[in-house]
């Protein structure tokens, strides 16, 4: 029993011995951890032999007791101070990687914002809207009965060589204009039910017209559209004057002059007092002091009769609107092309003001 006692204790000092030498070899907390399993963990090398105890005489158990409370006392201060000094390294070692040189300057975002052409068809949009007018959409791939034959331009109308176009197939086309708008919005509309008929209509338009510096064979219009009981071509002026002067100016002026569009009757071209020299003639209105903005005119009866709205009862006037070329016009752009070639050294110039995203 006696040798039994004496080997237990030998075995505990070797033990411990042999822990302490490496937790003080051990470069990291976690090693550390490892040692703890080993040694005092539930199948650790000290728990199995304090395994011996229940072999042991009664008054060799409080020996061994206290053989094993040294061991504990011994490992938990070494490990503890050893704890320490690893953790205070790691954090050091965590700090220098992850550190951040705040000084380094940000990497710059590059911001985008709304296309010119998007930009001037909200302000459009807005502008109509507050004079209590819908927006509508229409398709851009047409049928030749709404593009032409609703707006009086039946097959082989010489008017219609004005507005050639891409052709999907012989009844299907691109549109040359948003007028088709016209006839899908007043087939629609019920007056009993709806009231007047107030309505602009943005989009993109297609001609087969040669590109230069203020035509492009894809472009975008905003259609106008009013039909109710007792519309004249004074609520025309009226409205253009208002649409003049929010969009240009409160110092423009508009003037009437006679035109044709097969689908108006009168029919009439809309040209704004010059914006740059106020009527007394330059560069801009080529001395004229005017600058041709638009078409309209009062919406022809047929045109009325061929979407279901009878022309003795209701009148309506309308227009069409190139947004190409009043954003032309308001922002001193010279050549057309500009607004389709995706250069940001001109896109990025009309990123400020109000209409920034
Ligand atoms: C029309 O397209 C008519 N639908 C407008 C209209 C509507 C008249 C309602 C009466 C009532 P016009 O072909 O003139 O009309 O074109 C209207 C505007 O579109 C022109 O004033 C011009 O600003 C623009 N435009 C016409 N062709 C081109 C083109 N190739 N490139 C850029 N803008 C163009």
């Amino acid at each position: 029993m006696v040798d039994q006692m004496q080997e237990l204790q030998d075995q505990i000092t070797k033990l411990l011995e042999s822990a302490l030498n490496q937790i003080q070899a051990a470069e990291s907390t976690q090693i550390l951890q490892q040692i703890r399993v080993d040694y005092t963990g539930k199948k650790g090398q000290l728990t199995q032999v304090s395994k011996a105890m229940k072999n042991l005489s009664n008054e060799e158990k409080p020996q061994l007791g206290q053989m094993i409370n040294y061991f504990h006392r011994e490992f938990n201060q070494v490990m503890a101070s050893k704890e320490e000094a690893l953790k205070a390294k790691e954090l050091q070692a965590q700090l220098a990687s992850e550190r951040i040189d705040i000084t380094l300057p940000g990497r710059r975002n590059f911001q985008g914002s709304r296309h010119i052409i998007t930009q001037t068809r909200e302000e459009l949009e807005n502008l109509f809207l507050g004079m209590g007018y819908q927006i509508v959409e229409g398709p851009e791939v047409e049928l030749d009965s709404y593009n032409f034959e609703k707006m009086n331009l039946p097959k082989n109308h010489p008017a219609r060589d004005m507005q050639d176009t891409f052709y999907i197939s012989s009844e299907v086309l691109m549109r040359t204009h948003t007028s088709p708008v016209q006839a899908r919005t007043m087939e629609k509309h019920d007056f009993e039910k709806d009231g007047p008929l107030k309505m602009v209509s943005p989009g993109k338009v297609f001609r087969r017209d040669n590109d230069d510096a203020t035509h492009s064979h894809q472009f975008h219009q905003m259609e106008g559209l009013v039909v109710a009981e007792k519309i004249t071509l004074a609520d025309l002026k009226g409205t253009l004057t208002q649409f003049a002067k929010a969009f240009f100016g409160q110092e423009r002026e508009i003037r009437l002059r006679p035109s044709f569009f097969s689908f108006t009757e009168p029919s009439v071209e809309v040209d704004v007092s010059c914006f740059k020299c106020g009527g007394k003639g330059c560069n801009i209105c080529k001395d004229t002091g005017w600058i041709e903005v638009l078409g309209a005119g009062m919406v022809h009866p047929n045109v009325l009769a061929m979407s279901g709205i009878d022309p003795e009862k209701y009148s309506g006037f309308a227009f069409g609107v190139g947004i190409d070329r009043v954003a032309m016009l308001k922002y001193s752009i010279d050549d057309i092309r500009h607004f389709y070639q995706n250069d940001l050294r001109f896109l990025s110039q009309f990123k400020g003001g109000q209409n920034r995203c």
